[in-house]
């Protein structure tokens, strides 16, 4: 009889509830857990496909040595280990410390031990080329959280659930399931606002899939959001409708944006949002007259040219108009594990405190531009990036301009990845080291939890068992770090005192200290000092804890006058650089931009080795509004020749009048062509990837974001098919 296990998946932010069927080390299906607390039996195609990623017969079981023909062979892992180590602390030796560059992709915010241990990763290396798919995600908002509310992880949490007016901008929740925003199903409670009477209006190019269930959707030109967001300020502004008491009950510094804002030309403004005056004005006072209300924006606004001050503008709104701090607004978590308070550790957090060796672009928490690693490997001099370590990332298809990246990975000294494939990134690794995998880990959502739309804490243990020899993702990166001379979490004192407890014969491991910041943070037992939670009471809860709705207050904002800051320098000088001329994103004569989208089967570049996941039509298509495919003389099903400043190559075009016209999109993450012996199915459903498009010499000002939405192309019909592009 098989074992009904439930377990949180993992794969997105949603944290959605599976019950996964197991037979020893089989997981005979997956279905979607009906008694999961919060999201109460929905489950996408991607959770319900995740025994198939454990179970994929091309997911790597032991660690691959590059031999000289490119291909892979497996070794024995301590060798493998040692082999890591001596590699990358023989570049280190000659070069210095900066000469060896980390990577840190998406999958480490899913896994809390690998999370955790990060920072002694870190100071074990000892470099400043520290680089994550936060500078294609979420660089703007940690960095707007810093100065504003004084921790890169005080989020502002839209409250979906109790809204009247949800503002949703550059983000697709009904697809992608929210981001830096936790709550499974986000169709339905945006169908269940609406049936209670309130209302939602989509910001996007594009009438996305969020946009067919809204009120109202605004087309906005790509990078026009700070123009829309300013001047649905200013409008407030002038009309005297901002809440003045709010403002100066939670908030220091709005004198400095009060007459800049004033002073913006609204004529401006509508031109560089593509979005007319007139309706600018009704969205702002509709906004503010709602009984309650929220703005909230994503990954669409974050990777486009005004990214942070956009961002930084939502935040301002929800602020003006009263609604930062309370129900039906924008609220901050108290997680039972607090990152926040993690984020206070001296040198932890930040933005701006250490730049690029070559353009000079900042560190947002740690890590700098990923469009900068590029150069950084190509540029002779002192801190010339020469060996990598990848974990979790697959950065040629994630950063802009992805084949100037594969070019420089194969002229590299040395290059290891902690990885499940070898995949377009992998492939050019002297050695990859691959994880036991989630489903053989135990779980926790470190971040997630933070992020909620409720108060939660689940912890679960590992589905099946590891198998024998493998090593669970922590183990692997902190196996690095001590052979590098470093430890598990890179404070000295502690690490030295783990060393000798594991030498004693107690293990120790990232579950101690995630049950230490449980058990002394906001919901914990003080030790046994008062009762809460700790680790052991959360086994007894398998589908995890409810600690409540997020409160009214502003109970995360860190700076001591416990108000949020809005005058920081780096927002007003990207201010100030906006104001100049706020439609410089605009396309030029004959340019079209380009932007993104995801889709519910996959997941940004690596899940299409599942088969289930890739049946069907093929998806990495570019879809073009029926006016722009007439003037370029394309028609549907048509090859086009899609040329940006660092490419040309040839796409699938299908005609969508769902687009704002003269704006083109394709997804993400495809583009697996070299990896095709590597990853079968993957291979043979190849596509073409985005960020071969996209420009690594365009950031965006104030943390030098990827702009990675609002690429400017031109297209047009291949004369001989395929065979003609570049
Ligand atoms: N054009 C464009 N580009 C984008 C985006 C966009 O919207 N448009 N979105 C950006 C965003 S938001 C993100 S987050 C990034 C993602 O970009 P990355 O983080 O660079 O890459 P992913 O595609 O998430 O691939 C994850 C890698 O981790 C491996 N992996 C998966 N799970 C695990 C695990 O548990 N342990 C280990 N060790 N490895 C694992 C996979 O095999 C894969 O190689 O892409 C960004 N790039
Ligand atoms: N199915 C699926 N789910 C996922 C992922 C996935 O790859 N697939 N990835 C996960 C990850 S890592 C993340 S970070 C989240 C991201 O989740 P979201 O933040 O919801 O991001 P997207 O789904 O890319 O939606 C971004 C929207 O912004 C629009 N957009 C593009 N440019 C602009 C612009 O200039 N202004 C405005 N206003 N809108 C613009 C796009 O048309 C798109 O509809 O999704 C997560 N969930
Ligand atoms: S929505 Fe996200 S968390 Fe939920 S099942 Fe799908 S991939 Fe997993
Ligand atoms: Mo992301």
């Amino acid at each position: 009889m098989p074992t009904i296990v439930p377990r949180n998946c993992h794969l997105c932010e949603a944290c959605c509830g599976l019950e996964l069927h197991v037979e020893g080390d089989k997981i005979l299906s997956v279905r979607p857990d009906k008694q999961h607390p919060q999201s109460k039996g929905y489950a996408c195609p991607k959770g319900i496909a995740i025994a198939d990623v454990h179970h994929d017969p091309d997911r790597l079981r032991r660690p691959m040595r590059r031999q000289g023909d490119g291909s892979f062979e497996p070794i024995a892992w301590e060798e493998a280990l040692d082999l890591a180590a001596e590699g990358l602390g023989a570049v280190r030796k000659r070069h210095g410390a900066d000469a060896v560059a980390l990577y840190v992709g998406n999958p480490v915010v899913h896994n809390y031990g690998a999370a955790l241990v990060r920072s002694g990763l870190m100071k074990a290396l000892g470099t400043k080329n520290a680089y994550s798919a936060g500078s294609q995600d979420t660089s703007p908002r940690f960095a707007t959280s810093f100065h504003l509310y004084g921790s890169s992880f005080a989020n502002p949490i839209p409250d979906v659930d109790r809204t009247d007016f949800f503002l949703c901008i550059g983000a697709n929740p009904v697809v992608s399931n929210g981001s830096a925003l936790t709550a499974p199903n986000m169709r339905a409670r945006l169908r269940a606002l609406r049936e209670r009477g309130g209302r939602l209006v989509v910001v996007d190019p594009r009438r996305s899939e969020t946009a067919r269930e809204a009120d109202e959707h605004l087309a906005i030109l790509p990078g026009g959001d700070a123009a829309l967001l300013f001047g649905m300020i200013r409008v407030l502004l002038e009309a005297g409708r901002v809440d003045r008491v709010a403002v100066d009950a939670v908030a220091a510094g709005f004198e400095a944006f009060e007459d800049r804002i004033r002073a913006l030309d609204p004529r401006a403004l509508a031109q560089a949002a593509g979005i007319p005056e007139a309706e600018i004005g009704r969205l702002a006072h509709e906004f503010a007259d709602a009984p309650t209300s929220v703005a909230y924006s994503r990954v669409g606004v974050c990777n486009s040219r005004f990214g942070t001050l956009a961002t930084f503008a939502g935040d301002l709104l929800n602020l003006v108009a009263g609604r930062l701090g309370q129900v039906g607004g924008a609220l901050f978590s108290t997680p039972a594990a607090d990152l926040c308070l993690l984020s206070k550790i001296p040198g932890m957090d930040g933005h701006g405190r250490f730049r690029t060796r070559v353009r000079g672009l900042p560190e947002t928490l740690g890590d700098l531009p990923a469009a900068c690693l590029a150069e950084e490997m190509e540029t002779p001099g002192e801190g010339q990036v020469r060996a990598l370590l990848t974990y979790a990332g697959n950065p040629v298809l994630s950063t802009p301009n992805g084949r100037r990246l594969a070019q420089n990975l194969e002229r590299l000294d040395f290059m290891v990845s902690v990885d499940l494939y070898v995949n377009e990134t992998t492939r050019h690794a002297d050695l990859i080291l691959p994880p036991a995998w989630a489903l053989a880990e135990d779980h926790y959502d470190l971040v997630f939890a933070t992020f909620g739309t409720r108060n939660v804490a689940h912890h679960m243990p590992p589905v099946v068992a590891k198998g024998q020899g493998e090593k669970e993702d922590w183990e692997i990166l902190v196996a690095i770090a001590e052979r590098l001379g470093g430890g598990m979490l890179g404070t000295p004192g502690i690490d030295g005192a783990l060393r000798l407890a594991r030498r004693a014969g107690f293990s120790v491991t990232p579950r101690h200290v995630l049950d230490w910041m449980i058990r002394s943070g906001p919901h914990g037992d003080r030790f046994g000092l008062r009762s809460g939670l700790s680790l052991a009471k959360l086994a007894e809860h398998p589908r995890g804890v409810d600690l409540g709705p997020l409160e009214p207050g502003m109970g995360r904002v860190l700076h001591r006058d416990r108000k949020a800051h809005l005058a920081s320098e780096a927002i007003l000088g990207g201010f100030d650089e906006w104001a100049q001329d706020p439609a410089a994103a605009a396309p030029g004569d004959g340019e079209l931009l380009l932007i993104g989208r995801r889709e519910l089967r996959t997941n940004n570049s690596w899940m299409h080795n599942v088969p289930a996941l890739v049946s069907g039509k093929p998806r990495c298509v570019l879809w073009i509004h029926p006016e722009d495919a007439e003037r370029a003389g394309l028609a549907d099903g048509d090859t086009a020749i899609l040329e940006s400043r660092v490419h040309r190559g040839a796409v699938p075009v299908a005609l969508n009048p769902d687009l704002r016209p003269g704006v083109v999109s394709l997804p993400h993450g495809w583009g697996h062509a070299e990896a095709a012996p590597w990853m079968k199915t993957a291979g043979a459903h190849a596509g073409v990837s985005y960020n071969d498009w996209a420009d690594d010499a365009v950031t965006e000002a104030v943390v030098g974001q990827s702009v990675l939405n609002g690429v400017p192309v031109r297209l047009r019909r291949a004369a001989t098919g395929a065979s003609e592009a570049a």
